[in-house]
């Protein structure tokens, strides 16, 4: 079974990929990671930047997640991250996303021992 590591891995991180005006970005991409099977993920968001600085962010300010959990960390730095968000007239299996760009300081959940991103709770 997929760990709750890889899994964040497969949703999250694309460090090779920051779509320089690719408007399909999130189309190709959310199928590619297995997002738009059995629904259209509504909300994902993929990273740019190395898995070794992704990680390091569980070592970095600790906060309390939206859920009330206090695993959560924000990255001290920026990070270059591109949003997909399903378009209201998405319908499955035709999964249609907006792509955006964005560098902002995100927040991920931390789990284990290695203690590893296991949840992408938020942009800021
Ligand atoms: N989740 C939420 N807060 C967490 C925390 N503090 N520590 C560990 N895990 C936490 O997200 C719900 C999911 O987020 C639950 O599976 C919970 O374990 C985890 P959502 O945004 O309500 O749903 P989603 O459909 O966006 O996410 P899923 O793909 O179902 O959940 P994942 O956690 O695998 O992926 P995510 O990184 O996009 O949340």
């Amino acid at each position: 079974k997929e760990s709750r590591a890889k899994k964040f891995q497969r949703q999250h991180m694309d460090p090779d990929g920051y779509p320089s005006n690719n408007s399909n970005y999130c189309n190709q991409m959310m199928r590619r990671r297995h997002m738009t099977e059995g629904r259209c993920k509504p909300v994902n968001t993929f990273i740019h930047e190395p898995l070794v600085d992704v990680q390091a962010i569980c070592l970095q300010g600790n906060i309390t997640c939206k859920n009330g959990q206090p695993n959560c960390h924000k990255s001290s730095s920026s990070m270059k991250i591109t949003d997909c968000r399903v378009t209201s007239g998405s319908k499955y299996p035709n999964c249609a996303y907006r792509t955006s760009q964005k560098e902002r300081h995100i927040i991920v959940a931390c789990e284990g021992n290695p203690y590893v991103p296991v949840h992408f709770d938020a942009s800021i």
